[in-house]
């Protein structure tokens, strides 16, 4: 049986990766920072396979190291690296935006992800084998207005992505991309400081992609024969073409 350990697990696309995997037969580390959830997630999806749960904040180097060196021997042995813990903070012009939010997503999207990253190739390079999978966006691809540095951030993970890759390439560890266009998940509501009603129309108007949608690539990815790196992918509902243009029936 192969073990994942996903970051961000207790929402949106993480969760439903989770639960993904659960369901395929997929040991499961869950990562995030609030452990009720992770809690339940454990009971519910610990009725198909073995699940651990890890508490800490993606922007502790500390944490995130004595968290992963905490691991149980039935699970520390990481096949799979789902580097998704991350989120959008404001949607401001670059001469309104609040620097807490910059600080937000340039520590968690990129400097957690090399963190987590860090604590956990030294074992795949060791075995010669592993899987990583750096979630991305659209905003890594493209810069769209106000998403100045939530764009940045995402660029970063792609530049991430592919330095990974040539790095680990002698290591035989596999690394690529998932970058998706709008999932509807709690990415607006925390985007927009829990204001719901903008959050929602984020989604309104066309059928966009929902975190199942992304679950499912994401499994398809890691179940690939092992010469077989899905190394760069980008994902958009039929109705988006790009960052800004989505046709709504509104
Ligand atoms: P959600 O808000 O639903 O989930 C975000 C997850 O990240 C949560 O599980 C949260 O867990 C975790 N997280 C956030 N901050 C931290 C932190 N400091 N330390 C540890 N964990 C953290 O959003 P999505 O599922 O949409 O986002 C997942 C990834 O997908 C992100 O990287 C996002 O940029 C990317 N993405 C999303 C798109 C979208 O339209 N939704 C499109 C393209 C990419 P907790 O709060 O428990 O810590
Ligand atoms: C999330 C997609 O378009 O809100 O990365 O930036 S978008």
């Amino acid at each position: 049986m192969k073990t994942a350990l996903i970051t961000g697990a207790t929402s949106g696309i993480g969760k439903a990766t989770a639960t993904r995997f659960a369901q395929e037969g997929i040991r499961l580390i869950l990562c995030g920072r609030r452990e009720e959830v992770l809690n339940e997630l454990q009971n519910e999806l610990g009725k198909h396979v073995p699940v651990h749960t890890l508490t800490f904040d993606v922007r502790n180097n500390e944490d995130v190291t004595i968290a992963i060196e905490s691991l149980p021997e039935d699970f520390n042995t990481i096949d799979i690296l789902i580097n998704n813990a991350g989120n959008a903070h404001g949607l401001d012009p670059i001469q309104n935006g609040s620097i807490d939010d910059w600080d937000a997503m340039l520590d968690i999207n990129v400097k957690g992800l090399l963190y987590v990253s860090k604590a956990i190739i030294p074992q795949m390079t060791a075995r010669k084998r592993g899987h990583i999978i750096n979630i991305g966006s659209t905003a890594g691809k493209e810069v769209y207005p106000n998403g100045n540095v939530y764009c940045a951030s995402k660029h970063a993970v792609d530049a991430i992505n592919q330095g990974m890759r040539l790095d680990l390439n002698k290591h035989n560890v596999r690394v690529g991309a998932i970058n998706p266009g709008m999932v509807e998940t709690d990415f607006s509501k925390v985007r927009f400081k829990n204001d719901e009603d903008r959050a929602d129309k984020v989604y309104q108007g066309f059928d966009c992609l929902q975190p199942e949608d992304i679950a499912d690539i994401i499994h398809f990815t890691v179940t690939r024969p092992y010469h077989v790196n899905i190394a760069d992918l980008v994902v958009l509902s039929t109705a988006q073409a790009s960052s800004t243009i989505v046709n709504r029936n509104d």
